[in-house]
């Protein structure tokens, strides 16, 4: 039987088992929304704008692990998702971004919202399609999406113009998808590879894991904690990491880099030997380069040939599926004693704690984690936006558990956190959620409080309002002279009657005695709630290594 390009996308979709779809609607995708109307089995959601439907669809992905959909039309509609898909691409989140496009005939001709999407996203999207014919949808759909979900995982593009969704073909589905020529998927690496790596570990006397995202992304956190167990191994891991290892476990040691902690940077500038997994020695974590991992062997595990020694020089690279690989080693490593190494930095992360003044009887942002964590028993999820929240986010609240933490890494996009924490609710409707804001980043998409109202989603917005871009204005505090230019937001809408004009709920907070009860009170709510945490104005991340120093160079503020 003979069906539209747009029965057949919708097909697709089910054929995909997509049971959600963010996104917004404009001219050429309207013979879409036509067809999603009547599929009640694919839940449409339609966030205020294009950006938000991309990292809602991201933040769903990144709590589920599923793929994450996100629909936009054609020129405004598609460039309004670039952040979204840049967003995904920098952090290997699995996405496909559908895209309207003018019809055929006419692209290329500046035709009214034509944007050349394809050509826009090609370098921050793992692969992107412009369909040219009906017949070639179902393939394209089914190619997307495992592009998108395999390997290094990361955002597809599918831009369909208007009169391909519009013409009428039979509908074919492939049962395999046509995987482009040359596409592999490295899974174990070789033996002699594996075999250079256990011999690496055996003769090193302070040995570090330094665990990325991919131990996320491949689902080997047991592996990563029998591994770390069976060398005594001390474990860092990333912001993108956080949750791959136990924070609690004796040998976890925090983050590591520019906020990372003093006891995860002397780690790496003392150790013999760094076992990187899935981890991709951002600049943010190496710091100056000469001065980082000065005495040690790499070996560097990652699914992506292309990520190894991109940024640092390596010893030993080993190419595959992280949970494939510490399977791998599994089998041959020896099990290696604790020595003075582990109780060096078992003394150390004992006496270098991240900090703050606790007894200023002032409201601290890092006591409001502290407080959020308490009160979740540490299950929530927590997303986050990009400044000091981000930090203080990741410094004091403890994740035991992957996917619990869903944060902008490697873009940095202000504005990620609350479209991502609408994402991450509906694909884990019973979980707690709580987007950990500063009050400049959530006012980049703040509209997304109808979404949030419309879909009945208690999602909790904590925000540390210091009325300033706070992130920035500590830079220029410590490296400007206190010249704080373009940083001072003081002027603020009143949260709580914002919340309230969109049919939420707001608190104001300003003393630290009602921190427990309000984020109590705001959990018991059915719907979204913002929390307006007036913290202390000048508070500072610590610790910090500042830009283009080494890591060695860890200030730790109130300690030092
Ligand atoms: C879209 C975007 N624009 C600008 C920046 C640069 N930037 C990084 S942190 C920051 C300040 C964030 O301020 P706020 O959201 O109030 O959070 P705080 O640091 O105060 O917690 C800025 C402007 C960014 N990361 N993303």
């Amino acid at each position: 039987m003979k069906i539209s390009g747009s029965e057949i996308f919708v097909e697709c979709l089910r054929k995909e088992n997509v049971e959600i779809l963010f996104g917004y609607p404009g001219g050429v995708v309207i013979p879409l929304f036509d067809k999603l109307y009547d599929a009640h089995d694919i839940h449409f959601v339609l966030t205020r704008h294009e950006q938000a439907a991309a990292h809602a669809a991201d933040g769903y992905a990144r709590a589920t692990g599923k793929t994450g959909v996100c629909l936009a039309t054609s020129g405004p509609g598609a460039t309004n998702l670039v952040t979204g898909i840049a967003n995904a691409y920098m952090d290997s989140i699995p996405m496909v971004a559908f895209t309207g496009q003018v019809p055929m005939s006419l692209i290329g001709t500046d035709a009214f919202q034509e944007a050349d999407i394809t050509g826009i996203t090609r370098p921050i999207t793992k692969h992107n399609f412009l369909i040219s014919d009906t017949s070639k949808i179902a393939s394209t759909i089914s190619q997307a999406f495992y592009i998108a979900s395999t390997g290094r995982p990361g955002p597809v593009v599918v831009d369909l113009p208007k009169d391909v969704s519009t013409g009428v073909i039979d509908f074919e589905w492939p049962e395999v998808p046509p995987v482009p020529k040359g596409y592999k998927i490295p899974k174990y690496a070789d033996t002699a590879c594996i075999g250079e790596a256990a011999e690496a570990i055996r003769v090193s006397k302070k040995p570090l894991i330094y665990a990325g995202g991919g131990i996320i992304i491949s689902g080997a956190e047991k592996e990563l904690l029998v591994f770390a167990e069976r060398i005594n191994a001390p474990v860092t891991t990333t912001l993108m990491g956080l949750g791959g290892f136990p924070a609690s476990h004796p040998y976890w040691v925090g983050m590591p880099g520019m906020h990372g902690t003093y006891t995860a940077n002397m780690a790496f500038t003392e150790c013999d030997l760094v076992i990187a997994v899935g981890a991709r020695f951002d600049d943010r974590v190496t710091g100056k380069i000469e001065g980082f991992a000065p005495n040690a062997k790499i070996i560097h595990i990652d699914m992506d040939p292309a990520a190894i020694a991109k940024n640092v020089e390596v010893d030993i690279a080993v190419v595959g599926d992280a949970r494939a690989i510490l399977g791998q080693l599994l089998e041959v490593v020896e099990p290696r004693g604790r020595n003075g190494w582990n109780d060096y930095i078992e003394k150390m992360k004992k006496t270098h704690q991240p900090t703050y003044d606790r007894d200023s009887g002032i409201l601290k942002p890092q006591y409001v984690v502290e407080q959020i964590y308490e009160v979740t028993k540490g299950e929530a999820i927590i997303t986050t936006e990009v400044g000091q929240n981000q930090m203080f986010a990741s410094l004091y609240y403890k994740f035991d558990k992957p996917r619990r933490f869903i944060s902008s890494g490697g873009l940095g996009t202000m504005g990620y956190g609350f479209p991502a924490a609408i994402g991450a609710q509906l694909g884990k409707p019973d979980a707690v959620v709580f987007d950990i804001a500063g009050d400049g980043s959530i006012q980049m998409n703040i509209q997304e409080l109808a979404t949030a109202v419309e879909q009945k989603l208690p999602v909790n917005i904590a925000i540390l309002n210091n009325q300033y871009l706070g992130m920035v204005r500590q830079w220029q505090e410590l490296f400007y002279n206190k010249r704080y230019s373009g940083t001072c937001i003081e002027c603020q809408p009143d949260f709580v009657k914002l919340a309230e004009a969109y049919g939420a709920h707001g608190i104001r907070v300003d003393k630290p005695e009602d921190v427990r009860a309000a984020i109590e009170k705001a959990i018991s709510i059915d719907g979204p709630v913002i929390l307006d945490f007036h913290v202390d104005r000048e508070e500072n991340v610590w610790p910090m290594v500042a830009p283009g120093a080494p890591i060695s160079d860890t200030m730790e503020g109130l300690l030092s």
